[in-house]
């Protein structure tokens, strides 16, 4: 009684966290029952005392690498099966990557085949961190060494559950400044005022704190010193995350093992970097993935995809990608299309490639159960490999999704399913000359709950994550649907990154190029084959907004290519919600419109003049800056840097920047600033660093402050950077393929004290192996005050050569020298304006394979 009088609420960690917890199953349990100082939040009121350890300390060895620790059990958990002796698994993966493995000694259980984690073993030299273990009780501490701050403390907290379908693990934290863990629509910094959600993937619109189609168990923690580190539980089974104000953070996990991961960055650029080490660096998409994307549900016909196609090209939109819905499908049935509504089609997907555009289709991952024998081979053949998820009696799994009577499932955790996947994507594409593919549905959705029969096994868990139905199955799979060695329940997160694992891997085999797989579901390490968008939001301003948060969480998570339908999926737009998210959703990395059946169109052609105009103005920019969005998917891919980040990225220890989730950074030069409230034509920006940011068309803004913007500003460029930029064709349509063979022009930025730096990355933007086999060029760029130069890292494959530079915030410019000869016509001229402090070097020719230096002199100040 006395020791649980002491508490204080942040200190109570829930010991009954399921419904209608009483005084006397509390007690029973040897914990605290006690109403909290606060109320109002979830708050529990029965909660471990001090000292409540289910375990106790056996041994441990220690060498170099590792440390092994034995416990055994001590008392019962409460929960049915607890594991007779534990063990954990402490392994140096790297001076800054920690593997924490907690499982049972005795009995092999689940652990998630994917993501494939990098197992090479790296030098350990100079720890950043060390564990500490006490003998007296159980748990552990992760220490940063550089300055002895505690970053994961599990000890003393109590409820480390380690039983059958329940591992628990609490641990306190440093900071209650941490960011990520979803797939959730939230805030990009995690709400530590005692949150409750569930991570278990499904196909639901997003709804504020309610699991969605992904899971990604991975955060970053600020340090109270703008230190930062990262913490990865690699487990796929159904979890609730519990946050609360200690600060401290708790899993509850219903199955598998508990592997942590713990990074200890010090920067956030390197936590994501140790982070995509791990579960791997996102795909480098081809080029033409980084164009405009449109689709809508339901065109319903070859005709209107393609007046909606014609029409927003003959408005000067910029765009590269048309897509089509299930409707392009023959009865929804993968591998088909409606050779009545859609007749024609394969012709238009020629049309397109002539056109230079590229044309992705859609994707369920059930196939149709219900075809007549011979008339359907993704049946067939799945019955012939063996490849589909099976019941209880081992017989194909049948649910039902867009198919008119019934689906089988591919397992895509069994060894044949990608030899399957790509014969039957092989024959589609005999038909359609695709270029990427759009996997929806694979959470796995299905529209009735469990199996058809409803022979689901019963759930029986002793613990339910806090999804907001009763039963996990809802809307998907039994639980005990039979996977290649493992039930559904273990697999189920990672459906869809095995899923796209195949896909990618059928495209790049089909195409020999570059594959684009844009997947709904997605499981830490998805970025590595897939890109994803936020799913089914709604048309409205809040929506909008909330794509910000998006970005970022997917950003963090290593999944750069992300965006959300623009314009919104559900409910009608309006023109002028529509023309914000144009001007937003140009410069998602992901930027696509895509509606739904019910909705009113909502490509910018449709909209009218105003939408057009803006749509085709802020397009007209991305595909300006596309060769410097290209150079940041290189970078990501190669090493892990974020495409998309947090303001805070840059200045770690500035915590006023934690909370900004309404603008974000392009890499590490650009921020983004877009107007998201109705009636608004400017908005305010907050501008961080010390350096001045300026406006693309050169207005100087503000250095630390605010400035305000208007809807043409909605990018903007720090000091210190070089931006290599295309210009699109003046006239007729635009797409990549006609802008990448148009000449470059380098925007330089200078900081205060006049030096500036970029690079380029360039390829054919299509072939698969372009980096390994070298078939690139990098070409990096640096100003000195009045020299600019360039290094030719490598050239590989031919650029286009540089027609101009501009440089802003100069004063007053005498002449300008190329290659130290003076800048002359005809092969160069330049002009410089006293009022914006713009110099314009122009009607060069500079090829890039050499490096070049341009430099200028000033006037000579008078006395
Ligand atoms: O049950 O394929 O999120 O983008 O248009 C709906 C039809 C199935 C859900 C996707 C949405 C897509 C829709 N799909």
């Amino acid at each position: 009684k006395e020791v649980c009088a002491k508490f204080d609420d942040n200190m109570r960690f829930d010991c009954f966290p399921q419904a209608n917890a009483n005084e006397n199953d509390c007690i029973k349990r040897g914990c605290c029952w006690g109403v909290p100082d606060h109320r109002g939040a979830n708050i529990p009121y029965c909660f471990y005392p001090p000292q409540y350890d289910t375990f106790k300390f056996l041994n441990m060895t220690e060498d170099k690498h590792s440390i092994t620790v034995y416990y055994e059990k001590a008392r019962p958990s409460g929960y049915p099966d607890d594991f007779e002796i534990a063990r954990i698994d402490f392994k140096y993966l790297s001076d800054d990557t920690l593997q924490i493995k907690i499982y049972d000694a005795e009995n092999k259980r689940y652990e998630p085949p994917l993501p494939e984690i990098a197992a090479v073993p790296r030098s350990v030299n100079a720890l950043k961190y060390r564990v500490q273990i006490k003998t007296s009780s159980v748990g552990f501490k992760i220490i940063r060494n550089s300055n002895n701050i505690t970053i994961f403390d599990t000890q003393d907290v109590g409820g480390l559950i380690l039983s059958d379908k329940l591992l628990q693990i609490s641990a306190i934290l440093p900071t209650d400044h941490i960011f990520g863990l979803g797939e959730r629509r939230a805030r990009f910094k995690v709400d530590m005022d005692w949150e409750i959600f569930a991570l278990y993937n499904r196909d639901r619109a997003p709804i504020e704190y309610q699991n969605l189609y992904g899971t990604h168990p991975f955060f970053l923690g600020m340090e109270p010193d703008g230190n930062s580190y990262g913490v990865f539980l690699l487990n796929s089974n159904a979890m609730d995350i519990i946050t609360q104000p200690t600060p401290a953070i708790t899993y509850r996990a219903i199955g598998g093992v508990l592997q942590f991961f713990v990074m200890t960055g010090p920067t956030p650029r390197a936590v994501s970097s140790q982070y995509t080490a791990l579960v791997g660096r996102p795909f480098l998409p081809p080029y033409w993935a980084l164009g405009f994307h449109l689709c809508k549900f339901n065109y319903l016909s070859l005709n209107t995809t393609r007046e909606v196609w014609k029409s927003n090209r003959d408005a000067g939109i910029p765009f590269d990608v048309q897509w089509n819905d299930i409707d392009y499908m023959k009865n929804a049935n993968d591998f088909t299309y409606d050779e009545h509504n859609y007749k024609g089609l394969p012709e238009f997907v020629d049309e397109l490639h002539r056109e230079g555009m590229h044309y992705v289709v859609i994707l369920d991952p059930g196939v149709s159960a219900s075809e007549k024998p011979g008339t359907y081979p993704p049946y067939d053949r799945g019955i012939e490999m063996n490849i589909f998820v099976r019941n209880s009696t081992d017989q194909p799994f049948i649910g039902k999704v867009w198919n008119r009577v019934s689906t089988a499932f591919p397992d895509f955790t069994h060894p044949n399913a990608t030899q399957y996947w790509l014969e039957m994507m092989t024959s589609l594409h005999s038909k359609i000359k695709y270029d990427g593919a759009w996997i929806d549905m694979n959470e796995p959705s299905n529209m009735i709950d469990g199996i058809k029969e409803g022979e689901c096994a019963d759930e029986r868990l002793p613990y339910k994550p806090h999804t907001p139905e009763q039963l996990l199955r809802s809307h998907s799979l039994c639980l005990d649907a039979r996977h290649y060695g493992a039930p559904h329940a273990d697999v189920h997160d990672v459906y869809g990154l095995a899923e796209a694992r195949s896909t990618h891997a059928a495209l790049m085999e089909i195409r020999g190029k570059r594959p684009f797989v844009i997947s709904r579901s997605t499981f830490s390490g998805a970025g590595r084959y897939a890109g994803h968008w936020s799913g089914d939001n709604y048309s409205g301003w809040k929506d909008m907004l909330m794509s910000i948060p998006e970005l970022l969480h997917f950003g963090l998570f290593g999944v750069p290519m992300m965006g959300a339908d623009i314009c919104g999926f559900r409910g009608n737009t309006t023109v002028e919600l529509c023309k914000r998210w144009m001007q937003l959703g140009a410069f998602y990395p992901f930027s696509r419109n895509h509606n739904s059946d019910s909705s009113s169109p909502q490509d910018p052609a449709s909209l009218g003049p105003a939408v057009v105009s803006a749509s085709r103005a802020a397009l007209r920019t991305r595909y300006r800056l596309l060769p410097y969005y290209y150079t940041l998917f290189y970078r990501a891919h190669l090493y892990g840097e974020q495409v998309v980040m947090p303001l805070f990225y840059d200045e770690p220890e500035n915590k006023l920047l934690y909370d900004i989730d309404e603008q974000f950074m392009l890499g590490p030069h650009m921020m983004v600033t877009p107007i998201l409230h109705e009636g608004a034509n400017t908005t305010i920006a907050v501008f961080h660093g010390k350096q001045p940011w300026f406006t693309l068309a050169g207005r100087y803004l503000t250095t630390t402050g605010t400035a305000e913007m208007d809807e043409n500003e909605t990018v903007s460029l720090k000091g210190g950077s070089i931006i290599p930029l295309q210009e699109p064709p003046a006239h007729g349509p635009v797409s990549t393929t006609n802008t990448r063979s148009m000449p470059l022009q380098l925007l330089v930025v200078p900081a205060h004290q006049g030096s500036a730096m970029g690079q380029l990355y360039w390829d054919d933007g299509d072939s698969i192996n372009s980096y390994d086999e070298k078939k690139y060029s990098h070409i990096e760029f640096t100003l000195e005050r009045n020299v600019l130069q360039s290094q030719v890292v490598w050239w590989g494959y031919g650029v286009p050569s540089v027609n101009s530079v501009t440089v802003f915030n100069q004063t007053s410019v005498i002449s300008v020298y190329l290659n130290n000869k003076s800048c002359e016509k005809p092969n160069c001229q330049f002009t410089y304006i006293e009022k914006t402090k713009v110099l314009h070097i122009h009607n060069m020719n500079l090829p890039l394979g050499k490096p070049f230096e341009i430099q200028w002199l000033y006037k000579p100040k008078q006395n």
